[in-house]
């Protein structure tokens, strides 16, 4: 990855910005006992901007009516530290090897702050974050506000992520690239997971396999906790438990991803355990799958989430009438959301760095973003028909459905970045009678 990229990135968001200084701390270390950490994960708008992947570092974008420049503070070498847990850059080698300025010790951030932040008069913040780095940086600002000899300092705080994230928003070539990679090794696990499911396996052991494959692949983070639900454990949303054993003549609903240079994917498949669906679990796939698909033939320039999100309800409420699910009118039923209690959720998110992408979806005057080249998004509908709900027909009680894609917005319609992972009822029973190992 060249460092071109990300200085790139960084010139765009100077751009924006007024006269002032940006700063953005890297992720940090988060003790869960004693001497050990969490895993670490960096920061997503740091990386965004810095490539970098070390922690306690911040970054400051610093712009006046002459110039612009970056400016990192990061952990200067320390070999007893480096013996024990790995290598670091250093001061010596960071504004070469990053593609900054200025690199200095963060160790020394108190003491250099105040000569980088006065004459400035705007600080660009997550003004909600409890960071030390910036905690310390509004410190400076104060002294600075009080000095007699210091006559301009920061004083406007401004919400940095209202530009970043609309920066984030619309993906480079690169990016997509990216995406696409996580993509293929998602498609590996997911078919591999397909084709071992079977009766008496236990979720944890399909878990185990899709996690293998990520990490055999060289995936060094999956994008989001790998969801592995047998049957009626479909129906909640967000099982991670994944300790059942699998059952004869149940579904199995498998929401994994894996992130490839810190992008995500993010996939689900619901695909029946012994290998071939029910006649009443394949009217009801291939019902979802028929809305999936009107879906992301609507997708392209000029159209928002929320016109998906609402042709979504009419054609999931109007399939659940159709199966006889819900009973009623269309309208009174989305008009009073009845539909809510088997279709829970948004139609799809923003996806890219993070899975979740934390990009917006109103612009300024609160009104909706509409679609342009360069965006990727989830298309996920699902229904989830718990088996203790005596409203619905026997037949699909303990049914959770859902069927996820991740959709690259083109300059005339979308492109499914997913359409590798079968999905159709005969892919999907084809991939199920054949040894998982041929994926691995
Ligand atoms: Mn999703």
């Amino acid at each position: 990855m060249k460092t071109t990229t990300y200085k790139n990135r960084r010139n765009k968001l100077l751009e924006m910005m007024q006269e002032g200084v940006a700063l953005i701390p890297s992720a940090l270390l988060q003790i869960r006992s004693n001497d050990t950490e969490f895993p670490f994960r960096q920061d997503t708008s740091f990386y965004y901007l810095s490539g970098f992947d070390e922690p306690e570092c911040l970054l400051l974008l610093c712009k006046n009516d002459k110039e612009s420049k970056s400016i990192i503070f990061l952990r200067e070498k320390n070999p007893e530290m480096e013996m024990w847990v790995g290598k670091r850059l250093g001061v010596m080698d960071a504004a070469i090897h990053l593609d900054v300025n200025e690199a200095y010790d963060i160790s020394k951030l108190e003491e250099y702050l105040p000569k980088l932040l006065e004459a400035h008069s705007n600080l660009y913040t997550d003004t909600f974050s409890d960071n030390i780095y910036l905690n310390k940086a509004k410190k400076v600002c104060q002294s600075l506000l009080s000095s007699r000899t210091v006559h301009i300092s920061p004083k406007n705080f401004l919400h940095l992520p209202s530009i970043l994230e609309k920066q984030r928003l619309i993906k480079e070539d690169y990016e997509i690239e990216q995406i696409k990679k996580a993509l293929g090794i998602t498609e590996k696990a997911h078919h591999a997971a397909m084709a071992m499911a079977g009766e008496g396996k236990n979720e944890f052991e399909i878990q185990a396999l899709i996690e293998y494959i990520f990490k055999k692949e060289g995936s060094k983070h999956d994008a989001y906790g790998s969801i592995v639900a047998g049957g009626n454990n479909a129906n909640t949303l967000h099982y991670i438990e994944n300790s059942m054993p699998l059952k004869e003549g149940d579904l199995m609903l498998i929401d994994a991803g894996c992130e490839w240079n810190y992008y995500a994917s993010d996939i689900t498949r619901t695909t029946p355990v012994n290998g071939k669906f029910s006649p009443a679990q394949k009217d009801l796939y291939e019902g979802i799958l028929k809305v999936q698909e009107k879906i992301i033939q609507d997708i392209k320039p000029g159209i928002s989430k929320l016109i998906i999100q609402e042709k979504s309800e009419i054609l999931l409420v109007t399939l659940m009438k159709d199966l006889g699910i819900l009973h009623g009118s269309v309208e009174e039923i989305i008009e009073k959301k009845l539909f809510k209690k088997y279709y829970p959720h948004g139609i799809g998110h923003w996806m890219g760095l993070d899975v979740h992408d934390t990009c917006p979806y109103k612009d300024e005057e609160a009104k909706d973003i509409l679609f342009v080249k360069g965006m990727v998004l989830t298309v996920e509908p699902g229904i989830y028909l718990p088996k203790d709900d005596m409203g619905i027909p026997e037949k699909y009680r303990g049914i959770g459905i859902r069927i996820e894609d991740n959709i690259l917005v083109t300059s005339k319609g979308c492109e499914n970045l997913s359409i590798g992972i079968a999905k159709t009822v005969k892919e999907i029973e084809n991939i199920c009678q054949r040894d998982y190992k041929e994926f691995l």
